[in-house]
C-alpha cells in the first residue's frame, strides 16, 4: 500500500504501509471492533502505539503491529516507530 499524500483510509487485516502520515492518514480497524479495543493496541495507555505496547514490535522495516490473535495478520508502517491513537479509527 502506498500513501499518495492526501488524506488515505486503510482497512485490512495484514499489509506493509510505506508512507504513512501521522495525523493525515487513517487507519480504519472497523473489522476488528469487536475482538480489539484501543486498549489493547494502546497498553501502555500513552496515546501512542510504539513497540512497548503488547501488540507492536519494531522489526527492521519499522513498527510493527501483529492482530494475528485477534484474526488479522501484522500491519507494518514503514520507516516509524510510533503511531498515534487518534490515527486509529473505529476501536473503542
Ligand atoms: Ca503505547
Amino acid at each position: 500500500m502506498w500513501s499518495d499524500g492526501a488524506q488515505d483510509i486503510y482497512t485490512f487485516g495484514a499489509d506493509q504501509i510505506t508512507g504513512f502520515e501521522a495525523g493525515i492518514d487513517k487507519i480504519d480497524l472497523v473489522n476488528f471492533n469487536a475482538v480489539l479495543s484501543l486498549g489493547a493496541l494502546d497498553s501502555t495507555g500513552n496515546g501512542a502505539i510504539t513497540a512497548d505496547d503488547a501488540l507492536a514490535s519494531t522489526t527492521a522495516a519499522g513498527l510493527q503491529v501483529d492482530l494475528s490473535n485477534v484474526g488479522g495478520g501484522q500491519i507494518t508502517f514503514v520507516g516509524l516507530n510510533l503511531v498515534a491513537t487518534s490515527d486509529i479509527w473505529s476501536l473503542a
